[in-house]
């Protein structure tokens, strides 16, 4: 079966199983909601501190309390915009990160480039509570390194009333000077996600290699400057919130969590296509066997049911946890911006390593950030 395929059905089955998950679910046991005993070897303890590199406004601040409060480890918080930030940060030597928050195909890479430690599964119980699919992704089988995070989806939100529901990605690729978002859009600043959606636009594979069409990609993606106010993937949704921006490129949670400031937000999925993502949970091989065991300790916390229940209501990303998921109400789980429909999953597809392409995409990248609008 070709990978596309593959995904496709997987993709399918998920959303059918998450599906099932509206109906009222029990309460999570006793046993899964408490702490767990860590199997740590003898004599190691946990580091008294560790720092998690994620994505911005990707976890609720009172998580971090908790953990705290249960094991006396402190968790610190830096940001990265994009997969190939957080991974030029660690090629460039980076070390004190514990757990890193990496999309599936930047998991392939790390693990390819021996930069992620094997994670001690008996430390981490709460494994269990994930949904099957996410126990055998195509990047991860059996969880070996990382473990997902929450899952979503790449699109274009919109002011509702503003503007007319942008139904192909012509609208950013083909900028009317007469549109009222001409001049107040953004794109994400992501070269894999800005080249994803050119070339999802121009019908060509979002995973090419061929020089032609990638730089038939970055002519669109230098026509669309015209019409942008800025590359932007960290308060995209806040500028659509305020009303500065009415239109942007971006994922799913995040203009739902804006939707509570300004309720004309909408997101779409343009009929061309989109992304579809898992984001995840790992350490860096550069982690010290402390930081390793009080990382993996974070993880099987952020894999308890209430906990990962937490993480959804805060970021209104889908959770790959299906014992968190009983907790969610089932307005969330019967959102289409949350758990697309089945003819809507149809349409997207993951972004894969392009191996020795990547330089090149980011070559034409940096030509596109750099072009004149
Ligand atoms: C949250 C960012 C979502 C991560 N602000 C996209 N992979």
């Amino acid at each position: 079966m070709k990978r596309k395929t593959f995904w496709l059905l997987t993709a399918l089955a998920l959303l059918a199983l998450l599906l099932t998950a509206c109906a009222p679910a029990a309460a999570p046991t006793e046993e899964q909601a408490a702490p767990e005993e860590q199997a740590a070897p003898a004599g190691l303890e946990p580091a008294k501190e560790i720092v998690f590199y994620n994505w911005s406004e990707y976890i609720d601040p009172e998580i971090y309390t908790l953990f705290e409060d249960e094991t006396g480890i402190k968790v610190v918080e830096d940001n990265f915009s994009s997969n190939e930030e957080m991974l030029a940060k660690l090629q460039g030597g980076a070390t004190g990160y514990a757990v890193i928050v990496p999309s599936d195909y930047t998991v392939s890479i790390m693990i390819e480039e021996g930069m992620l430690a094997e994670l001690d599964q008996a430390n981490i119980p709460n494994l269990a509570n994930l949904s099957e699919q996410f126990k055998n992704t195509y990047y991860d089988p059996g969880n070996k390194y990382c473990v997902p995070y929450q899952w979503g989806t790449t699109g274009i939100g919109y002011i509702d009333g503003e503007v007319d529901e942008p139904t192909s990605w012509a609208v950013l690729f083909n900028p009317d000077p007469n549109h009222p978002a001409y001049g107040r859009t953004t794109m994400l600043d992501d070269a894999r996600e800005a080249f994803a959606a050119a070339l999802v636009y121009l019908g060509y594979d979002i995973n090419t290699t061929d020089e032609a069409q990638l730089q038939e990609a970055k002519d669109v993606l230098i026509q669309a400057k015209a019409g942008l106010a800025g590359y932007d993937s960290d308060t995209y949704e806040d500028l659509l919130a305020s009303g500065e921006n009415l239109m942007a490129h971006g994922w799913n949670g995040d203009f739902l969590v804006a939707q509570e400031e300004n309720e004309n937000i909408a997101y779409t999925i343009p009929e061309e296509g989109g992304v579809i993502w898992v984001d995840n949970m790992c350490i860096p091989a550069s982690a010290t066997p402390e930081e390793k065991l009080a990382a993996e300790m974070f993880i099987d916390f952020i894999l308890r049911p209430d906990i990962g229940a937490m993480l959804s209501d805060y970021n209104y990303y889908a959770s790959p946890n299906a014992a968190a998921e009983a907790n969610f109400d089932a307005e969330f789980l019967e959102d289409p911006t949350v758990y697309p429909p089945a003819e809507v999953l149809d349409k997207l597809q993951f972004i894969h390593p392009v191996g020795e392409a990547e330089s090149l995409y980011q070559r034409l990248w940096d030509e596109v950030k750099s072009a004149a609008p």
